[in-house]
């Protein structure tokens, strides 16, 4: 949220003069402007939400690496499309790939006996498995920042839940045989360096074993029924719901399972991890381990994907309004909805997951009271009561783990 000076008094409350204007230029009245929060901005006068509107099929942020961002009413289906995922790639994806010859190597420290598989090799060893699996950006919602946090600047549309399909990474762990110093692992892949150096890593992530070693931690090749596109890590990719989605590896080669914690590409410095204790604004932090920890599971958050911020509607009429929820390892135990800036609160219908580590469906229908101009904003609460923040929660240099709650813009006239 942009907040300007000649929108806000000294107080943070938006002018009497500003409310004329903007009323004027709404052509109808903004209902509740006095439960407005200090500072707030009604969206439809946010410059970076109405270019956002603009927009009426996937964002490309960046064409090299390729990362393209889903608007988020494009984000309403319970299952994902893939031409709807967003794409975020650290890399170049690797040229000429060799699926019938491509191969798995569990290695590291932590193995009896370093081992490989080809994918068909996989596929007859192991029992598959299908899971429905949210996979968000640790960097969603980092456009929210302010001052601006580096790297893509992600509106809310960096999360997909889509249905993977693979073997359990448990079971070829189980077949291989891991030592009992095993702490880590952390995965290798065949995508380019941006620079073309070979001898550089454009990512290698990893996750804690006991995360490794859930049920629904998969060596995918396929989502959605078909096999992986070439942009999500054709012909093999990790997929680990409900942590940051830099976990899920993608073209992915080798795993190697660590007796300490993985030291790849991107699990240093101010990558996939935030300061332990808060921090000023914009403040430098020497980016060592007594001052940042890695992300590990994701906040609780929601989507309103249904209507489309800016949607009309007749004065009278019930709005039917849905959306997903998540909540990292968590299962999303409510969500509520608020017309009147947060004064109140009204709860929605909200679906069991299909599975663990899945989004969760929520639908409401809202009645406003008046003619005007309404935001309708939603907020979740996990099973262990947290709730979204209002506002966008503790900066960090990364500009991670934005789960401010979504707001939409409604006119009903
Ligand atoms: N090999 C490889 N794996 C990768 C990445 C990458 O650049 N290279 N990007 C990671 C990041 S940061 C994210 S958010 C997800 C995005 O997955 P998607 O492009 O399939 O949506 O892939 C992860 N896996
Ligand atoms: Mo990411």
């Amino acid at each position: 949220m942009v907040s300007s000076n000649s929108y806000f008094n000294r107080r943070g409350f938006l002018k009497k003069s500003t409310l004329a204007a903007m009323t004027a230029a709404l052509g109808t009245e903004i209902v509740f402007a006095d439960k407005l929060p200090k500072g707030y901005l009604p969206l439809i006068f946010d410059e970076k939400d109405a270019l956002k509107g603009k927009h009426a099929d996937m964002i490309v942020l960046s064409e090299r690496p390729w990362n393209v961002e889903t608007p988020v009413h494009l984000l309403d289906d319970k299952v994902t499309p893939v031409s709807k995922m967003f794409i975020r790639n650290n890399g170049l994806v690797p040229e000429r790939v060799d699926a019938a010859n491509w191969t798995l190597t569990i290695n590291g420290e932590s193995v009896k006996k370093a081992k490989s598989y080809t994918i068909d090799e996989l596929k007859k060893r192991f029992k598959p498995y299908t899971y429905q699996l949210t996979l968000e950006c640790g960097g969603n919602g980092r456009a929210g920042f302010v001052p601006t946090a580096s790297g893509n600047q992600w509106g809310d549309g960096a999360v997909h839940c889509a249905e993977w399909t693979g073997v359990r990474l448990k079971d070829i762990l189980a077949d291989v045989g891991i030592k009992d110093d095993a702490v880590y692992i952390g995965y290798y892949s065949k995508d380019l360096h941006p620079s073309r150096d070979p001898n550089k890593s454009a990512i290698s992530r990893g996750v804690p074993i006991r995360k490794a070693l859930e049920n629904e931690t998969l060596v995918a090749w396929a989502v959605n029924g078909q096999p992986l596109p070439e942009f999500h890590g054709y012909p093999l990719r990790l997929v680990i719901g409900g942590w940051p989605a830099s976990v899920s590896g993608k073209w992915l080669h080798t795993i190697a399972v660590r007796n300490k914690v993985h030291d790849g590409a991107k699990m240093e410095g101010t990558s996939y991890r935030v300061p332990r204790f808060p921090i000023q604004p914009g403040e430098k932090l020497d980016a060592t381990d007594e001052n940042f920890k890695i992300i590990e599971a994701m906040p609780v958050k929601s989507m309103i994907t249904f209507p489309k911020s800016g949607a009309m509607i007749e004065a009278g009429k019930k709005l039917p309004v849905r959306g997903h929820a998540w909540a990292g390892d968590q299962q999303v135990k409510t969500v509520q909805l608020s017309v009147d800036y947060g004064a109140t609160w009204q709860t929605c219908k909200l679906e069991a997951p299909v599975n663990r580590l899945a989004w969760q469906h929520w639908s409401a229908d809202v009645q406003f009271p008046t003619r005007g101009y309404y935001e309708v904003w939603a907020r979740a609460t996990d099973d262990k009561g947290v709730t979204q923040p209002m506002l966008v929660p503790a900066w960090n240099p990364g500009g991670y783990l934005n789960n401010a709650c979504q707001r939409i813009a409604v006119k009903v006239g």
